[in-house]
C-alpha cells in the first residue's frame, strides 16, 4: 500500500447548513437515515472499515456561518479528499462558491482532490449536476443522500477518487516535486 494510504485516509464533507453532509456520512456507513435535521455543532468524526476499500475517517463539518471558517482552518489540513456538499438550488450554490474558495485557500490541491456532490436531486426544481458544475467550476456528481441505495455508488466514487489522487502524488514524487 502507498505510504500515504497506509494510515486512515481523511475524507472531509464541507458545505452550507442542511445540505446533507451528516446524511451522506451516515449513508456511506450504512446507518439508518431518519430524515430528521439536527444541526451539527463543530464536527462529527466517523470511521469506515469496508472490505472493499482502504479504511478512512469521515470528517463531517457543521456548516453554521458563525464557525465554519474557523473550524475549517483548524481541521481541514491533511484531507485526502474533500466533498463539497451543496443542495441543488441556485441560492445554495451561491453560498457554496464562497465555501469552496475558503477551502481551496487552506489546502494543497496537489495532495487533495476537491469535488462537489449536488445533493437533493430528488427535490422538485433542482438544478442538474452539469448546471451546478458550470457555476462552481469543480467536478460535480449528482446525489440523493436519503437513498441508501447510493451507498455502493459513494464507496466506488471514493475509491476511484483516492486512486486518482494516489497516482497524482506518485507522479509528483517521481518528478521530485
Ligand atoms: N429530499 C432530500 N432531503 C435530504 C437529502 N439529503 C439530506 N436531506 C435532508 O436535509 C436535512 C439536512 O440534512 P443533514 O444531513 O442534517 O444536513 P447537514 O447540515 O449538511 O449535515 C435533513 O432533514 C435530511 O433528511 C436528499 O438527498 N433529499
Ligand atoms: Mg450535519
Amino acid at each position: 500500500m502507498d505510504q500515504k494510504f497506509a494510515k486512515f485516509a481523511k475524507i472531509s464533507l464541507v458545505g452550507a447548513p442542511a445540505t446533507g453532509k451528516t446524511t451522506i456520512s451516515k449513508m456511506i456507513r450504512g446507518q439508518l437515515i431518519t430524515g430528521r435535521y439536527n444541526p451539527t455543532m463543530g464536527f462529527n468524526l466517523a470511521t469506515l472499515n469496508d472490505p472493499n476499500i482502504n479504511p478512512f475517517k469521515i470528517w463531517d463539518f457543521g456548516g453554521q456561518k458563525a464557525f465554519i471558517k474557523q473550524q475549517l482552518s483548524k481541521y481541514i489540513h491533511g484531507s485526502d479528499l474533500i466533498f463539497i456538499v451543496t443542495d441543488s438550488t441556485p441560492k445554495n450554490v451561491l453560498s457554496t462558491m464562497e465555501i469552496i474558495d475558503h477551502a481551496r485557500n487552506l489546502i494543497d490541491d496537489d495532495l487533495c482532490e476537491i469535488v462537489c456532490l449536488a445533493n437533493k436531486q430528488d427535490l422538485k426544481g433542482h438544478m442538474t449536476p452539469d448546471r451546478v458544475e458550470d457555476l462552481l467550476k469543480i467536478k460535480t456528481y449528482p446525489m440523493v443522500a436519503i437513498d441508501p441505495k447510493n451507498q455502493a455508488l459513494m464507496i466506488e466514487l471514493i475509491s476511484t477518487l483516492m486512486r486518482y489522487t494516489q497516482k497524482k502524488i506518485k507522479i509528483l514524487t517521481e518528478q521530485g516535486k
